[in-house]
């Protein structure tokens, strides 16, 4: 049998970042039940394996066995291309423990003048994955590529919104309004795929 998440389906957002929560809302459209870890009282794992994939496949599977409900996560970050693609996986651990996100994109400005390079692309990455208690999981992952400006633009969005603006656009995703963040982010490619495997 297909694997399909039926409309009004139980969902854990397995995710402790207050700010991916209402992107994920917002790309789910209303059609899920959504739960969050937080409500749940579900821990965070660590997040050991050393891509975007295995992490989101790692916090599914933890959130879904312990809750008994279908879960989805999400592992995302930035790449830097000045820096062979750091902090990629690490993008949260940047921030440090207090999660100080000006902090990270210091350190970001930092090592990119470092470097000496001109070149300022870089991009966003986001897996999703969805894992059924004690059973399969579907991952996917999708990329928005762009330029960092600094200093950083912009009080919308999280993390390193400030400082990203994306290919063909003259806003950085911290001045977007979040609809048309929602619409070319990663996050929102990466849906997409889930969509088209998993929706009816
Ligand atoms: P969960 O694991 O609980 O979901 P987290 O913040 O630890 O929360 P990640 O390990 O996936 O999540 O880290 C993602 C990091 O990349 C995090 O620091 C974000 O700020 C950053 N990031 C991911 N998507 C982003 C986006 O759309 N805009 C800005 N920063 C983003």
């Amino acid at each position: 049998m297909a694997l399909k998440l039926e409309a009004g389906t139980k969902l854990v957002a397995a995710t402790h970042n207050p700010g991916k929560v209402p992107e994920i809302a917002a790309l789910l459209d209303g059609r899920f039940e959504i739960l969050t870890a937080g409500q749940l009282g579900l821990p965070e794992p660590d997040e050991t394996e050393a891509s975007f994939v295995g992490n989101a496949l790692l916090k599914a599977r933890h959130a879904a066995d312990l809750s008994g409900h279908i879960a989805l996560a999400d592992d995302s970050g930035l790449s830097v291309t000045a820096l062979d693609g750091a902090p990629g996986i690490f993008s949260a651990r940047w921030a440090g423990p207090t999660k100080d996100f000006a902090l990270a994109m210091d350190k970001v400005a930092e090592r990119i003048e470092a470097t000496g390079t001109e070149n300022y692309s870089a991009w966003f990455t986001s897996a999703l994955a969805v894992a059924w208690p004690n059973g399969p999981a579907v991952v996917v992952e999708g990329r928005v590529d762009g330029t960092l400006v600094f200093p950083g633009r912009g009080t919308r969005g999280f993390g390193y919104d400030p400082i990203f603006m994306p290919d063909g656009h003259d806003l950085t995703f911290g001045e977007m309004e979040p609809a048309a963040k929602d619409a070319m982010s990663h996050r929102a490619r990466a849906f997409a795929k889930l969509k088209a495997a998993l929706f009816d």
